[in-house]
C-alpha cells in the first residue's frame, strides 16, 4: 500500500505541471484504475492537492504544507535512508534528539526534521536561525564504516548534494563555500553541521545536520543575518513547498553516499568543485591563533582545503574559518 502510494506521487512528482494519464498511472503502477482514484483521494485527505481531467489525466498542483513522517515518506524511493523519520513541530536542535537516538541504537539513515528550532545550532556553538515551517531544519544518523578522520568528508558531500538539489529546482547556481556553507549570490542560504561519536579506529555514528532557508524574506531574519543570509524565496521571487525539496535532498543524497562508499572521496570532489566558491582567488584564513592570506587552490584528494602561502607553499588545511576580502 505505501509503496503503491510513494511511487505514485513519485510518477506525479516527476510529471508536476504536466497530466499523466489513468492508463500510464495504472500500467506503471500495475494496478487498477479505479485503484489509482481511490489512492488519489486518500492523498487528496492528506493534504496533497491534485487535479483530474478528463481525457488528461492527474497532475499534481500542490503539495501538503505540513510535514509529518508518513508525507515524507511517501513520496520517498530510496533504499535505506530515511525508512524511519521523525518529525516534530518545535525542538530544540534535530541534532540533540539525533545524538539521543543513535545513542539509543537508531538505525543508519533514520532522519530527524522539525518545522522549528528553538536552539537550531552551527559549528562551535553559534546559533542557527530556524524559523517555523520557513526552512529545512533536518538531521541524518549515519553509521559508515570509516575511520573518523575521514568524517569531514561528509560535510563536503552534503554540500554537494544540496547544491546540486538548489541548481535544479531554481535553476540558480550556488555556491560551496568551505567547508560548509552554501551561498547563493554571495549570501548564506545553508550551512551544514557535521558531528560524530567515535572510538580511535572507529566511527560509531555521524549526524549531519542540514539548515536550508526556503520561504524567509529578508525581514525574517535576525538583523545581523539579514544582509548576508538569502533564502529560496528571496532568490527566486515565489513561494516553495518543502516537501518535495526534502525528498530530493533524500534521493540525492542516498545515491553520493553509496558512490562515496564505493569509490571514495574522488567523486565527491569532482562534484564539488563544480560548485567550489572562489577558486584561484585570495582568501583569509584563520585557524587557531594564526592568521594569515593566500591563494585558494581548491580541494585536496582528501577534502582538505588547499591554499598557496606567500612563500610559494602549499597548505593543506582541515579546519578554519574563511574569509575573502
Ligand atoms: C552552520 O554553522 O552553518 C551549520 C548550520 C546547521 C544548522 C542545522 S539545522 C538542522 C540541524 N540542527 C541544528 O541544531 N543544526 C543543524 P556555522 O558555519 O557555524 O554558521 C553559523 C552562522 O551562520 C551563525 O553564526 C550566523 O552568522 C549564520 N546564520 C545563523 N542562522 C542562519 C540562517 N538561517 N541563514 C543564514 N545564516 C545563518
Amino acid at each position: 500500500m505505501s509503496s503503491t502510494r510513494s511511487k505514485l506521487i513519485e510518477l506525479l512528482s516527476e510529471n508536476e505541471q504536466k497530466y499523466i494519464s489513468g492508463q500510464q498511472l495504472s500500467n506503471e503502477l500495475n494496478i487498477s484504475r479505479s485503484a489509482i482514484w481511490k489512492h488519489m483521494n486518500e492523498l487528496k485527505k492528506d493534504g496533497y492537492e491534485i487535479e483530474g481531467k478528463a481525457r488528461k489525466g492527474y497532475r499534481i498542483i500542490s503539495y501538503p504544507n505540513k510535514l509529518s513522517e508518513n508525507t515524507v515518506q511517501w513520496g520517498l524511493s530510496t533504499d535505506w535512508l530515511g525508512k524511519k523519520i521523525y518529525h516534530r513541530e518545535v525542538i530544540d536542535s534535530t541534532q540533540l534528539l539525533a545524538h539521543q537516538l543513535a545513542l539509543d541504537g537508531a538505525e543508519h539513515g533514520t532522519i530527524i526534521l522539525a518545522d522549528e528550532q528553538t536552539a537550531g545550532k552551527g559549528r562551535t556553538g553559534r546559533p542557527w536561525q530556524s524559523n517555523k515551517s520557513q526552512g529545512i531544519w533536518m538531521s541524518i544518523i549515519l553509521r559508515p564504516d570509516i575511520l573518523p578522520y575521514l568524517a569531514p568528508q561528509f560535510t563536503l558531500l552534503t554540500a554537494t548534494v544540496l547544491a546540486e538539489v538548489l541548481d535544479g529546482f531554481a535553476e540558480i547556481t550556488p555556491h560551496i563555500k568551505w567547508p560548509n556553507d552554501i551561498l547563493i549570490n554571495g549570501k548564506k542560504i545553508s550551512g551544514i553541521l557535521t558531528e560524530m561519536q567515535a572510538e580511535q579506529d572507529r566511527v560509531l555514528y555521524v549526524v549531519i545536520g542540514i539548515g536550508l532557508n526556503i520561504n524567509q524574506t529578508e525581514d525574517d531574519f535576525q538583523q545581523h543575518l539579514a544582509t548576508k543570509s538569502t533564502s529560496l524565496k528571496m532568490e527566486t521571487d515565489r513561494n516553495w513547498s518543502l516537501l518535495p525539496i526534502i525528498q530530493q535532498i533524500i534521493h540525492i543524497f542516498e545515491q553520493k553516499y553509496e558512490l562515496y562508499m564505493e569509490l571514495g572521496f574522488s567523486k565527491v570532489k569532482n562534484d564539488w568543485e563544480k560548485y567550489g566558491f572562489k577558486i584561484n582567488e585570495r582568501l583569509q584564513i584563520k585557524s587557531g591563533k594564526k592568521q594569515w592570506e593566500g591563494l585558494f587552490l581548491g580541494i585536496a584528494e582528501d577534502g582538505a582545503l588547499l591554499a598557496k602561502n606567500d612563500n610559494g607553499e602549499i597548505e593543506k588545511i582541515y579546519s578554519a574559518e574563511i574569509a575573502w576580502f
